[in-house]
């Protein structure tokens, strides 16, 4: 059994791409391996600076990871703050990575160049060697991650390799894999980009909690094409390319097959609205009862900071071996 880490910032609202790209191949692996899923609160800090908003933002999360089916006796759900563990090997990872090195990573180029006239936290700057003590303490041999964290995994591999030089072998190395078919959702009113929550308007984004009502509609308005004409085509037809993944991702089949299922856009649709909306009905009435019931959850999330917990303190216990510390 591979040991696999992923890991989600809590900075906004779940949405339908995050659940077909990510979170449901969490819920559908979860017993094919031994998996640790972290809410990585101190990586949304680098970006943070309301009160409360944090701590609002990660049990938001953590009942939408127990509403899709994350099932904290099989999977082991945490926040990364509750294990103290990730600042603690964060910093012996601060030392063992260099300033030219973070300084090649497009990640913090992009981030920083978009807060320019924002506050860039040396948290955005570092934030690559918090993720490799994530991914380094539990002697991950796997990281399911998009192509845009393929170079975090990299300098996460660089890191470990550099330390067991130094201090012996203490690290392993984990592989960057992509996640089965992945489905990539597209905004629906701007195909051609993906669906994220931080787009400009809300209109082509399709919030996990949002109601039927409010579902059917923005798939109704989903931006498409004029020479109505239902077939599969990512370049020619990305808006209608988009609904039949969409929908085939939700119903398990084929784009191109219900492309030849389809003669106009108007059912497409509404088919498309009422199928994620009756995917999403279950996990909105569980998200509902679990987050009306605080105690619960914060009952689940000790359990995953037990195990978790338990874990990384030994991975620590032989770094700082490793290192040679004197012992306390
Ligand atoms: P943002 O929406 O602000 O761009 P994000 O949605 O990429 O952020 P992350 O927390 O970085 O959110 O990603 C969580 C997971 O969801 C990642 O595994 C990411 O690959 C996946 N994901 C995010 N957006 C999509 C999308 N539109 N289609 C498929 N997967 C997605
Ligand atoms: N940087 C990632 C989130 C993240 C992560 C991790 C992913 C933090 N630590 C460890 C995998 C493994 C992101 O922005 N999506």
């Amino acid at each position: 059994m591979a040991r696999v880490l992923s890991c989600i910032q809590p900075t906004g609202d779940v949405h339908l791409g995050n659940y077909l790209g990510a979170l449901r191949n969490w819920v559908s692996g979860q017993h094919a391996n031994d998996v640790f899923h972290g809410i990585v609160d101190l990586h949304a800090l680098t970006v943070t600076d309301t009160p409360g908003e944090l701590g609002r933002n990660t049990i938001e999360l953590a009942a939408m990871l127990f509403a899709v089916g994350l099932d904290p006796l099989v999977a082991t759900v945490f926040v990364q703050s509750h294990v103290a563990e990730h600042s603690q090997l964060g910093w012996i990872m601060e030392c063992t990575v260099s300033f030219g090195e973070l300084s090649r990573m497009t990640q913090f180029k992009d981030k920083s160049a978009k807060r320019e006239a924002d506050f860039v936290s040396a948290g955005l700057f570092t934030y690559p060697a918090l993720q490799a003590a994530d991914i380094l303490l539990y002697d991950a041999n796997e990281v399911p991650v998009g192509d845009d964290q393929r170079q975090h995994i990299e300098i996460t591999r660089d890191i470990a390799t550099r330390f067991n030089h130094r201090f012996g072998d203490t690290f392993v190395l984990p592989k960057a894999v992509t996640p089965p078919a992945g489905a990539r959702v597209m905004d629906l009113t701007d195909p051609t980009s993906k669906m994220s929550k931080s787009s400009e308007t809300e209109a082509g984004c399709v919030y996990m909690l949002d109601a039927p009502s409010v579902i059917e509609k923005k798939f109704k308005r989903a931006v498409t094409d004029s020479d109505n004409e239902v077939r599969y085509d990512r370049d020619a037809k990305p808006g209608i390319a988009n609904l039949l993944d969409i929908l085939g991702a939700v119903t398990n089949t084929p784009a191109t097959t219900l492309a030849d299922q389809y003669h106009q856009y108007g059912s497409l649709k509404s088919d498309c609205g009422a199928a994620v909306a009756e995917m999403l009905a279950p996990i909105q009435q569980r998200y509902n009862e679990l987050i009306g019931d605080p105690a619960e959850l914060g009952r689940l999330l000790r359990i995953g900071a037990e195990k978790a917990t338990a874990v990384a303190q030994v991975t620590l216990e032989r770094a700082h071996r490793a290192i040679g510390f004197y012992p306390r």
